[in-house]
């Protein structure tokens, strides 16, 4: 029953599906977390489900779908459209737009939106807002676009180049989406390390990292810097080719594997490999893999347990027993 399309295969749900995704977003965006959970696993068992859905009855028949849920899909079946959908769209297109400016979450849209404020401007006068938060909205409709791959190369080699007339030993590594082979990206995730013995010789590059980058006019603007202790640092900031936001990290060359396979993503990867980790006693993080973890209730890790693998990827695919590609 798999209808294709040229090469791409189309769901025989896909109008009920979108219909149902709309509402998932705006309750995820509306932080009803009941009603998230239940249209994620109708949006997930349909999109599993082969053939269409012709009824309330076939519907509810579907593990994962309830009265409610299937209710709903015998009125996209009939309609071809949702009540529901058409009511929220008006606050949700609002709300999108402020929780997609830097620096504001969902809670802050909400408030704001609950507050009556409609567009940036009545933001921009009512609100105090953050630095952050400010270029954010000067610099929205930049941010908004994802960077091509060769302007990530681009950039990359920038910083790189201003890492190396800082320290010409440093080793930079651009992750996230683009060390999983994208063909845009978000923004722009760079780590940098240093191998030594002691993991501690690049403490102190990252402001001069940034420093020599301002001096040639390639950063914009400054979002945010922070210095978690003297071997990890994380500055973020925008850089002169539109739309380039960018992430810089330091870590000790020791932690390299454990942080590449960190920043390297995606998120869905990161939390189903660290869940591996924990049904193995195990505690995955930026880190490194420890073994004999105690866990109390709700998941807490109790001690520190034992450091067994951090330097390589594949040591730590190795430890926890998944094949390394
Ligand atoms: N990450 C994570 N959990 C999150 C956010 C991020 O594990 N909640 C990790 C995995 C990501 C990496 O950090 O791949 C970089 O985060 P980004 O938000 O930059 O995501 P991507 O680089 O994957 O995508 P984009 O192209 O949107 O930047
Ligand atoms: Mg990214």
């Amino acid at each position: 029953h798999k209808h294709t399309y040229g090469e791409v295969e189309i769901n025989p749900n896909k109008l009920v599906i979108e219909k149902l995704q709309i509402l998932l977003d705006h309750y995820q965006r509306m932080r009803d977390e009941w009603r998230t959970l239940s249209y994620r696993k109708a949006v997930s068992a349909l999109k599993k489900y082969n053939k269409p859905v012709g009824s309330y009855k076939e519907a509810i028949e579907i593990p994962g779908i309830g009265n409610r849920i299937a209710t709903k899909i015998q009125e996209i079946i009939d309609t071809g459209n949702l009540k529901r959908v058409e009511s929220i769209s008006k606050s949700d297109e609002v709300i999108k737009k402020f929780s997609a400016i830097h620096g504001v979450g969902s809670k802050a849209a909400l408030k704001w939106y609950a507050l009556g404020y409609r567009t940036f401007d009545d933001i921009l006068k009512n609100v105090k807002l953050t630095h952050s938060q400010k270029v954010g909205i000067e610099c929205f409709d930049d941010l908004q676009e994802r960077i091509p791959r060769d302007e990530v190369t681009e950039i990359s080699k920038v910083v790189e180049d201003a890492a190396h007339s800082t320290d010409s030993k440093l080793q930079l590594f651009t992750t996230g989406s683009y060390r999983r082979g994208n063909p845009t990206c978000g923004d722009i995730d760079i780590l940098i390390t240093r191998n030594d013995s002691d993991g501690k010789s690049h403490s102190g590059v990252l402001p001069k990292i940034v420093e020599n980058l301002h001096n040639r006019s390639f950063i914009t603007h400054d979002l945010t810097h922070t210095q978690e202790d003297d071997v990890s640092g994380k500055y973020m900031g925008i850089c002169r080719l539109p739309g380039g936001k960018y992430h810089l990290f330091t870590v000790p060359y020791g932690e390299l594997g454990a942080a590449l396979l960190s920043f390297t993503g995606n998120d869905i990867f990161n939390r189903s490999i660290r869940l591996l980790a924990r049904k193995k006693k195990m505690k995955l993080n930026q880190h490194g893999l420890y073994k004999n973890i105690a866990r109390g209730s709700g998941g807490v890790s109790l001690n520190e347990g034992k450091l067994i693998a951090q330097r390589t990827e594949q040591e730590i695919f190795d430890a926890l027993g998944v094949p390394w590609r």
